[in-house]
């Protein structure tokens, strides 16, 4: 007897951590459930469920296991009832009584609400009990009737619990009526014959019949002993491992869609962000090209300008970003100089594109061109310039995958050079300009 109290206690330690785990994740109900049967464990007692149709005799059954008159309504322990199907809170709470000790484990019985037709709600209470209790006595006195039942029971069964049929009210049963239950309980329900025993609870004449059943119930708990509550724990704790597992399955799956919200709200922003952006930079470009013929064409002239001019500010406004006067002139002016030296592969044809432009402007019927062609080149630097600051912005003043200012810079003006400056100059002036340009960029 001492091993098998040392055995379980030690299992006790076991279960216990696993359900410090699931602690965090269940319900406190679930949670209370498992520790209902782990206190069991502590107290070495094992409890037994009686299951079965409506009228079967299993409170008269029950009585009779405890010796009580079922002639005298003043001596139940369960309530005995020939026609309702009665189950009440006052039931539920005198349920549960030690009945005696067998092999060192205190014994307590549970009745069950008797389950008829398809009344679900007394057949998923009592299969609650009998899930929560560690040998079942299935009480049948006719033949199966709903397969609902019987689908119960078998999935009582596979928890591994022990199972005893029950034949009942054998006083009122033919041989043949008796013979077919037993096929039913061995056949549909997959009991082993030795698992079945008949009994009487309340026979119309005579003392009731329960001795071969308490002889089986004796002979089952100890045979099985401590194995009997550890399969029920074993089993609640599966239950609770797969409820965990399903509640935070769903968390996870409630938190990837919240961070795919808060990516699509960010998207959003962003978008708009780049819209703001994206008109500031136009309107200072148009200025900017206005000006154009007023500026001397000097890199450290445009910078200035558009620093002065505000441009930069602007646009880290626009991104929320704390601009320092000397991080923007430094970016400003880096990125121009990528800007000129992408569009030109050297000194010699920047040097030849302006003169073009120069030389428009000495002969007065060519003078508007040429402020044209640089209002048109202007426009094509600031728009570069600023939308690719505004990229810079957006990526918290870093290049990103970009790696460099350039980089970024090549993309915007790969992408536009047609649209934006190529296509728009003077058409007497496109072809001269189309040549002095970088041809990786001017296809
Ligand atoms: N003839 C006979 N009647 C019984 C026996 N056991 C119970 N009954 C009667 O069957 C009816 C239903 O019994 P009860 O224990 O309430 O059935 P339960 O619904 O399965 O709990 C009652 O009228 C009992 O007196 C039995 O062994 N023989
Ligand atoms: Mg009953």
């Amino acid at each position: 007897m001492r091993n098998l109290e040392v055995a379980l206690r030690a299992k006790q330690t076991e279960f216990g951590e696993v359900l410090e785990a699931l602690r965090e994740i269940l319900d406190e109900r679930k949670i209370d459930d498992i520790e209902k049967a782990l206190r069991r464990l502590e107290d070495l007692e094992i409890s037994i469920a009686v299951f079965g149709e409506t009228n079967a005799g299993k409170s008269a059954l029950l009585n009779s296991l405890f010796d009580r008159d079922n002639d005298d309504r003043g001596d139940w322990l369960f309530e005995v009832d020939a026609q309702i199907n009665h189950w009440s809170e006052s039931v539920e709470r005198s349920n549960g009584i030690l009945w005696q000790d067998v092999a060192g484990l205190q014994v307590r019985i549970f009745d069950t609400p008797g389950i008829a037709g398809d009344f679900l709600e007394h057949l998923h209470r009592a299969t609650e009990i009998a899930g929560a209790c560690d040998i079942i006595l299935y009480v049948m006195a006719q033949q199966v009737k709903g397969e609902l039942q019987v689908t119960a029971i078998r999935s009582l069964l596979k928890t591994g619990k022990p199972l005893i049929g029950v034949v009942n009210k054998i006083d009122l049963l033919r041989p043949k009526e008796i013979e077919a239950i037993v096929e039913d309980l061995t056949g549909k329900i997959g009991l082993a014959s030795g698992h079945v025993v008949e009994s009487a609870g309340h026979p119309r004449t005579g003392l009731p019949m329960v001795s071969d059943l308490t002889e089986k119930i004796v002979s089952v708990i100890e045979s099985k002993r401590g194995e009997l509550i550890e399969t029920t724990i074993q089993d609640k704790l599966q239950l609770g491992i797969e409820e965990a597992q399903r509640i935070l399955r769903e968390r996870m799956e409630a938190e990837r869609r919240r961070q795919e919200e808060l990516i699509r709200a960010t998207e959003r922003e962003a978008q708009a962000r780049r819209g703001k952006a994206e008109s500031a930079v136009g309107g200072y470009a148009k200025a900017a090209a206005g000006a154009a013929a007023l500026i001397p064409f000097g890199i450290d002239a445009i910078t200035s300008t558009l620093v002065t001019g505000g441009m930069f500010w602007h646009i880290g406004k626009i991104y929320d970003q704390r601009l320092d006067a000397k991080v923007i002139s430094s970016v400003a002016k880096e990125l121009i100089q990528a800007f000129i030296s992408i569009l030109f592969v050297s000194a010699a044809t920047l040097a030849a594109y302006l003169a073009i432009s120069k030389g428009a402007k000495t002969n007065p019927f060519t003078y508007a061109l040429g402020m044209a062609l640089d209002g048109t080149f202007t426009y094509f630097i600031v728009s570069a310039v600023g939308n690719t600051f505004a990229f810079y912005c957006a990526n918290d003043m870093t290049w990103g995958s970009k790696e460099t200012a350039a980089a970024a810079l090549k993309d915007y003006v790969v992408e536009n050079i047609d649209g934006m400056f190529l296509d728009k100059l003077p058409a007497k002036y496109r072809k001269q300009v189309k040549e002095k340009i970088n041809p990786d960029l001017s296809a």
